[in-house]
């Protein structure tokens, strides 16, 4: 039997929580092996690309958490078979490391160094985004961003617009998606109550 082990960060978000998911709704038992952030700076070096999150998978390693969650999207049931349907799917998981990639930017920054890079952010790159995926979504159909399904794209799309909506990150509205894109807002609650994140939740309690 493969054996499957995902080292990523020790909470429920970020680049490693729609792989998770992915696992658990595939029914593929997989070692859940969470970090702090100390473990990953002393293990950093060992990692490809010094980077988290890593699958092993029989013990050899992969990097890059959108081919993970599509390796393990394909398994799920969780990534469309249609080619267009597929491409619209990674669009959103490609949009979504983009939107980290400026939002990393501003991590590390302390008092008004960091107010005014969250206001700027808040006014530039996190409106376009959200926005921008209102836009995938109404293409969509309104209820998933492809395939008129529950895909990874889902995942990835209600990881972080939980995270916006959670207060985590410092000036940010906690309602700025509710304001720009309600459709996204709608889409992060469907997701939240669909069976599949559900249950994986409650495999977590
Ligand atoms: N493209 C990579 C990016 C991985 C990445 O940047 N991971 C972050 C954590 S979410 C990281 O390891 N950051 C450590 C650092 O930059 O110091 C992926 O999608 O897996």
């Amino acid at each position: 039997m493969t054996t499957y082990k995902l080292t990523y960060f020790d909470f429920d978000g970020g680049r490693g929580e729609p792989i998770r998911i992915a696992f658990h709704a595939a029914g593929i038992e997989f070692e859940d092996h969470r970090i702090s952030f100390e473990e990953f700076v002393a293990q950093r070096d060992s990692m490809p690309f010094r980077c988290a999150p890593v699958l092993e998978v029989d013990g050899t390693p992969v990097t890059q958490s959108n081919g993970m969650a599509r390796y393990v999207g394909r398994m799920a049931g969780l990534y469309p078979e249609d080619p267009l349907q597929a491409l619209y799917c990674d669009e959103v998981l490609g949009a979504h490391e983009d939107l980290l990639h400026h939002i990393v930017h501003t991590f590390g920054l302390e008092g008004d160094a960091l107010k005014q890079a969250r206001e700027q952010l808040v006014d530039g790159w996190l409106s376009t985004f959200i926005r921008g995926f209102e836009g995938l979504l109404k293409r969509g159909g309104g209820e998933y961003f492809a395939d008129g399904r529950l895909t990874v794209a889902d995942l990835k799309a209600f990881v972080q617009v939980r995270s916006l909506k959670s207060g985590t990150l410092d000036h940010v509205p906690t309602d700025l998606v509710e304001r720009l894109a309600p459709m996204l807002a709608q889409h992060h609650d469907r997701i939240e109550s669909d069976p599949v994140v559900v249950a994986y939740y409650a495999s977590r309690a």
